[in-house]
């Protein structure tokens, strides 16, 4: 057929004849186009545009999904299945201000469109998974069922709380991995006893939902950065050694992360932490199962990765960038520890560094913006956190710009949508060659970048932090899977005659 309806529910119809659509699968024949600088030997750099004949495919059938997540008990985790709940009964329910309906706001696959001339809901491009009916389940250190952790939270609107309670609280989390040091050696709860029993989990969880495919996302709280050394965890057969060895400097989150590859399971990770370390990625790209990360990037961050991308690109040099934060949930107070302190500084920290990089014009290269990140814990303040950033630029012939920022909201509920967001997918591509393998995605899935503080790449890739990049990233690859070209912005249909 040389037309397609991506979605049952889609407004939108391709109609080429560089796309094939049966039952499986939406085929597209695709010109990748790109660039391949060069630099010759007396310094000039040459550019050589290049084409290469694709073909991309997408799955048509969407699984039936479960969600698994570490830290279900806590604000992300209550927030985001009172909200599924929440929208899947399109519940209404009375503020001060007025009648409040149930929404996605946050979310690029549900509250955004994309286009053109005309625009579409993202959600409508491909098929994709349907929140209403994702299935959630998860671990957590504190056995609070789902409906007292959501009162706990103190997130949500108490009216809309009181319709979901009855059915939250039929919702316990699992029991989880708790070590205030990563498993210290001594204790009796053994790392690879608890690995066999989140693997056991997982699998439970697959047979009784009868979903057709589980995701595990990490929403616990931070944990320190563990060490990464030789003998410990730099490749995969070491990382097995530590696990059956016990091995004090596994994180429980390396252990989530490992038993979920070994299940089958994409992992994602919303924290600073690097649980991803090198052997861990290995393990991923041997067993080719996608992993993703880190942090999810909800707010102050999301802001720096476009403000600094809009003043390097307007040609000004941002040289001091102070971030203050406060908030008083349980994050906020987990984060008042130093080293979990660290870690979110560090993933707060590099967001600027591709842009910086960018423009040799306005830096030198080993020069680089003041740029420091404060997180204070003020229980009055809850949820709603604070975030005040000072932005100071210098302009044409030594003059300064000054940007100040206060940004006052609920974190959870800038969090949860981007939890929804990072979906599966079921992209593959080959060369346009007669005989040339299908292949997938790498198993790290850099095109979740948008949703990350601190994106993780494969090895060699380039870490594109900047916001914009991050979404034409998933608007073309998206486009590209029904046969429309990238976005360009080009016009030039209504810029000659
Ligand atoms: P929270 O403190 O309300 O929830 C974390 C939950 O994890 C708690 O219920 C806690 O009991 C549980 N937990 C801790 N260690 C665990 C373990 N080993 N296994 C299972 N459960 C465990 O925190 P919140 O606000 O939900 O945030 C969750 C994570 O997401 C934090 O690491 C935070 O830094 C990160 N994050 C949050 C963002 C936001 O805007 N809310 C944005 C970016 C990241
Ligand atoms: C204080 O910064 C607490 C953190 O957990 C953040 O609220 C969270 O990571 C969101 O950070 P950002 O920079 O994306 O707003």
């Amino acid at each position: 057929s040389s037309e397609m309806k991506p979605t049952n529910n889609s407004t939108l119809e391709v109609v080429s004849p560089k796309v094939q659509v049966d039952d499986e699968f939406i085929t597209t024949d695709y010109d990748y186009q790109t660039s391949h600088v060069k630099r010759t030997a007396d310094g000039q750099l040459q550019v050589h545009p290049q084409t290469t004949s694709l073909k991309i495919r997408t799955g048509r059938q969407v699984p039936k999904l479960g969600v698994m997540l570490v830290g279900w008990g806590g604000n992300n985790g209550s927030t985001l299945t009172a909200a599924l709940e929440a929208n899947r009964r399109q519940l209404k329910w009375r503020k001060r201000t007025g009648i409040q309906e149930a929404n996605w706001f946050g979310s690029i696959t549900q509250a955004s469109t994309t286009g053109g001339d005309v625009y579409v809901p993202m959600k409508e491009l491909l098929p994709m998974v349907e929140p209403d009916n994702i299935v959630v389940d998860g671990w957590d250190i504190s056995g609070l069922h789902l409906g007292d952790a959501m009162r706990r939270a103190e997130v949500l609107d108490v009216a809309l709380q009181d319709q979901l309670y009855d059915q939250l609280a039929q919702l316990r989390p699992r029991p989880s991995i708790y070590d205030p040091d990563f498993i210290a050696a001594n204790q009796s709860d053994r790392a690879d006893n608890q690995y066999e029993q989140i693997r056991k989990d997982i699998r439970d969880f697959r047979e009784s939902s009868g979903v057709d495919s589980v995701i595990v996302l990490w929403t616990a709280n931070t944990e320190r950065f563990s060490d990464v050394k030789a003998g410990l965890n730099t490749t995969s057969q070491e990382l097995l050694a530590s696990l059956k060895a016990n091995h004090s400097e596994v994180s429980p989150s390396t252990i989530f992360a490992m038993a979920s590859i070994d299940e089958g399971c994409t992992y994602i990770n919303g924290s600073p932490q690097n649980t991803f370390v090198p052997g861990l990625i290995q393990l991923a790209e041997e067993k080719k199962v996608f992993i993703a990360g880190d942090d999810f990037k909800s707010g102050q961050t999301k802001i720096k990765s476009v403000l600094v991308d809009f003043l390097v690109g307007a040609g000004i040099k941002p040289v001091s960038i102070a971030s203050y934060n406060h908030l008083g949930n349980n994050d906020g107070k987990n984060l008042s520890a130093p080293q979990q302190f660290r870690s979110k500084e560090i993933s707060k920290s590099n967001v600027v560094d591709d842009m910086v990089a960018s423009n040799r014009l306005l830096y030198g290269p080993e020069e680089h913006p003041d740029h420091v990140v404060v997180i204070k814990y003020v229980p009055y303040v809850g949820d709603s956190k604070r975030a005040m950033d000072e932005y100071t630029s210098e302009i044409m012939m030594g003059g300064h710009n000054t940007l100040v920022i206060h940004n006052t909201c609920e974190d959870s509920l800038l969090a949860t949508p981007l939890i929804l967001d990072l979906l599966s997918t079921r992209i593959q591509l080959r060369s346009a060659e007669q005989s040339a393998p299908w292949v997938p995605f790498k198993p790290v899935l850099s095109l979740l970048s948008y949703l990350c503080k601190a994106p993780l790449v494969p090895q060699g890739s380039q870490v594109v932090n900047s916001l914009f990049r991050q979404r034409a990233a998933i608007e073309n690859i998206l486009r590209g899977c029904i046969g429309l070209p990238p976005i360009s912005h080009m016009t030039l249909e209504q810029r000659f005659d």
